[in-house]
């Protein structure tokens, strides 16, 4: 779908063309029925403290993004902890795991280890930068649970070595592997004949970055550039802040802006 902004689809009529992935078409309907692209990333470090923003901010939520290699006490509790908020509250779960090594170790770390993440996470990412032998290797895992990958074609962070033709060839990776790969994570809608979903971090309605190379946009700058869903992290969870009211603030923001770019 070679569209600009301006020529957005709905939601609704982008869905048949992810009818072959359960995980992307679970999402788009999460998003249609709760009308939220809001995606809340929780980078916290105790299980108890991810599964209280998970409850607070669920009702605002089309998805929670983890960070799992962080949690100190990562446990099988956890696991079913989120599984039953997800299914309390509608949102999908994404570890955000960024593997980024050749295919035979990249299945192991998805399948495997204490993590297991392939038997939780209904989608994960990948960095394309090994090849295309990093996406046979996930796909081998997670086709057959139903899961989906996304593909980092660009990121948020200050001198990034994404190149413009590096993102294209992402997207050439994307194309071939259709059956598995449903969008990327990225700045801004890429040009490809075909549809893909683009989940935005980087987003922030007080902030304009880090003191780390962290790069914000607002809501309605990354919806006029033609992205899905807007990943926010410490724009809703930062100390003083009220996750819920703030999650509130960031759905209504990323909705209106998405309405606004309709068609
Ligand atoms: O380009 C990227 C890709 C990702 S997945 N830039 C990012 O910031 N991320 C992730 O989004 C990052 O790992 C973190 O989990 C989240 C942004 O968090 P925030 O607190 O800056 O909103």
């Amino acid at each position: 779908m070679n569209t600009s902004s301006k020529q957005r689809l709905s939601f609704q009529a982008r869905r048949s063309h992810f009818s072959h992935n359960i995980a992307a078409t679970t999402l788009i309907d999460t998003i249609v029925t709760k009308e939220t692209n809001l995606c809340v990333s929780a980078d916290l470090t105790k299980s108890s403290e991810i599964l209280a923003l998970a409850d607070a901010v669920g009702p605002f939520i089309c998805m929670l993004k983890t960070h799992v290699d962080i949690i100190e006490d990562f446990s099988d509790s956890f696991v079913s902890g989120l599984q039953s908020l997800a299914k309390k509250h509608n949102f999908v779960i994404f570890e955000d795991r960024k593997f980024a090594d050749i295919g035979n170790t990249v299945q192991l770390q998805y399948s495997s280890g204490v993590h297991r993440i392939a038997s939780w996470s209904h989608f994960t990412n990948a960095h394309p930068l090994p090849g295309e032998g990093i996406v046979t290797g996930l796909k081998a895992v997670g086709k057959p649970l139903g899961r989906a990958l996304l593909l980092l074609a660009q990121m948020s962070s200050a001198g990034s070595l994404f190149t413009a033709e590096y993102t294209s060839q992402a997207v050439a990776m994307a194309e071939k592997h259709r059956d598995f790969v449903v969008g990327f994570i990225a700045q801004k809608r890429l040009s490809s004949p075909h549809d893909f979903l683009v989940l935005t971090p980087g987003v922030n309605l007080a902030e304009a970055g880090d003191d780390m190379g962290q790069q914000y946009r607002t809501p309605k700058t990354v919806m006029a550039d033609g992205c899905d869903v807007i990943i926010v992290g410490r724009g809703i969870y930062a100390p003083g802040r009220d996750p819920a009211v703030e999650a509130k603030r960031y759905r209504d923001a990323g909705w209106g802006a998405y309405l606004d770019s309709l068609a």
